[in-house]
């Protein structure tokens, strides 16, 4: 087995695109592969949440259509946040229709996602149309590709998840990795997110599946774990991150490569 590929700093020299780049470094600098899905619904609870868990995660990943009272000012302020506490924007879109579409959902409207978010992502479901087009609107964000999907009875098969890997492939310089439920690629400079973690449940009655973080690090290959209600339904969500961030760190260290 090859330790290199855990090596945060040489992963970062292999990166293709500057937000991998980054993502590596600040996991580096804070030893943490967590990242906080900050699913609340209003400007200030999600805020709040990034300025007293910012200092653990490396990523904060958003739902902007669920925030009630969303408007440019959450977007700046949580940028703000995000600069202080040193930690990327992931704003989890899913976009999912034709290239013309999707180039708007992402610039315009009244997220402009574009303008704020580090990260997206895109179903490779419609081709790679989808990808070219959100490149063209805007390649300072880099991308990344649902291969799998942590939901019981989902559609996805081996087959399609190869083809999501042969996508990224193509398109390496705006693809940064992989949303997915195992290590999809080999390829070091490729990021592997991994929903459906929970220290506590099983499930959520409602088709969401969990895993542990030291399973999705350990055995599954994750590079960084996606934790949402695990901490945000915590009774202290700050001990909470801080236990996800240590048990998820402590095993992408001790992982060798699967
Ligand atoms: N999410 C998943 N599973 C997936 C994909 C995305 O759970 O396959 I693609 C998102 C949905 C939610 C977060 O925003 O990750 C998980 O939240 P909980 O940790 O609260 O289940």
């Amino acid at each position: 087995h090859c330790m290199k590929t855990r090596d945060l700093m040489e992963r970062a020299k292999l990166a293709k695109h500057e937000v991998s780049r980054k993502i590596f470094e600040v996991m580096y600098q804070k030893q943490t592969n967590l990242c906080l899905s900050a699913d609340v619904t209003n400007s200030k609870e999600l805020l709040h949440l990034a300025e007293s868990i910012g200092p653990y995660i490396c990523v904060l990943k958003t739902h902007v259509d669920i925030i009630e009272d969303f408007d440019q000012s959450t977007c700046r302020n949580l940028l703000n946040i995000a600069h202080k506490h040193n930690f990327v924007l992931f704003e989890d879109r899913k976009f999912a229709d034709i290239g013309h579409t999707v180039s708007k959902q992402f610039t315009g409207g009244m997220f402009r996602i574009s303008e704020w978010a580090d990260v997206i992502n895109a179903h490779p479901l419609p081709g790679p149309g989808i990808i070219k087009e959100l490149k063209n609107a805007n390649k300072r964000s880099g991308c990344l590709l649902i291969g799998e999907m942590s939901t019981n009875g989902n559609l996805i098969t081996p087959a399609y998840t190869k083809a999501t890997l042969k996508m990224a492939e193509e398109n390496d310089d705006f693809v940064i990795g992989f949303i997915s439920t195992s290590r999809i690629s080999h390829d070091p400079h490729f990021l592997h997110f991994t929903p459906g973690v929970s220290l506590d449940c099983k499930g959520d009655g409602k088709g969401q599946q969990y895993l542990t973080p030291s399973e999705v690090v350990s055995k599954r290959g994750a590079d960084i774990l996606i934790v949402g209600r695990g901490i945000t339904l915590a009774h202290d969500p700050v001990a909470a991150a801080k236990v996800y961030a240590q048990e998820g760190f402590s095993g992408y260290l001790a992982a060798v490569d699967v």
